[in-house]
């Protein structure tokens, strides 16, 4: 199926893609993630309203994921990088009866120049193994916060300040006039360039609401190559060691970096003003 691209992601920040998990495909992605939520991982990372678990290279739900060259396809074509690589995974569930996730971006590296290019460096691909809507965990995201600084920036707590617990007349954890609501199938994906404000509603629904969240870089030959560093050294990501003969999927699709890499220091908070430029 091609992918459906109503808008500019570029310019949005955001791109729908409708059974990016296809129909034949969704019930053994929602056992397999049923299976690792019941482990109980001790990495586990409990926010308020919402729990992440995180997965590794060899999960099988990734492998079952980038095992599809048309899924991958679709997302190279929507999100326009001639040189994608993915970075990591998480299933993002919301257990019955939990609030909003509160308004926050995803983009860790606000000090580096690389933040404030038109293209998204950093993409984090979104695959509701359940329909969402207001009610039960629906994705809801602001168009356009990644290219531009908006008041609510200013209202947020630190992003990934996992400790806090905010009021829900909070503007985090509020409705937004800007915000846009994605009601989804089962089976569909919402990619978010990693600079958009995002939350969710409330789940008060009787059931939990599970998403497969995989993280992908579009165009990873074009990087600078400390954020190539910094990113090839994702937990998610084999490590020297680690044999790669098992997976189905193209070896191609991880991160390749020959250099000595490192950590850069993480900066969650954007600037108090900013846009976007070409180059
Ligand atoms: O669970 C979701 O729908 C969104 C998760 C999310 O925004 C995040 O983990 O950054």
């Amino acid at each position: 199926m091609s992918a459906v691209v109503t808008h500019s992601f570029t310019a949005e920040g955001y791109l729908v893609l409708k059974q990016l998990i296809s129909p034949t495909e969704i019930s053994m992605i929602q056992q397999e993630a049923d299976r690792v939520l019941t482990q109980e991982r001790l990495s586990a990372c409990v926010r308020p309203n919402n729990t992440l678990t995180p997965l590794r290279w060899n999960d099988r739900l990734v492998d079952l994921f980038l095992g599809s060259g048309e899924r991958l396809k679709r997302l190279a074509v929507g999100t326009g990088g001639a040189s994608l690589k993915w970075i990591s995974a998480y299933i993002s569930s919301k257990d019955p009866g939990t609030g909003p996730l509160w308004w926050h971006q995803d983009w860790w590296c606000w000090h580096h120049d690389q933040s404030f290019k038109k293209e998204a460096t950093q993409v984090a691909v979104l695959c509701y193994l359940q329909p969402t809507t207001e009610d039960s965990g629906a994705l809801r995201v602001i168009p356009g916060s990644h290219h531009r600084h908006i008041p609510l920036h200013e209202q947020l707590p630190r992003a990934h300040d996992h400790d806090l617990d905010l009021d829900s007349g909070h503007p985090a954890m509020a409705d937004h006039p800007d915000q846009l609501t994605l009601n989804l199938e089962a089976g569909d994906a919402v990619v978010i360039d990693y600079r958009l404000l995002h939350g969710t509603h409330a789940n008060i629904g009787a059931n939990r609401r599970d998403c497969l969240m995989l993280t992908f870089t579009p165009d990873w030959d074009r990087l600078p190559s400390d954020i190539q560093g910094h990113l090839s050294r994702n937990f998610a990501l084999p490590q020297p060691g680690e044999s790669i003969e098992a997976i189905s999927y193209d070896p191609g699709l991880l991160p390749d970096f020959d250099a000595l890499a490192f950590d850069l220091e993480i900066d969650r908070v954007p600037p108090s003003y900013f846009t976007v430029s070409d180059s």
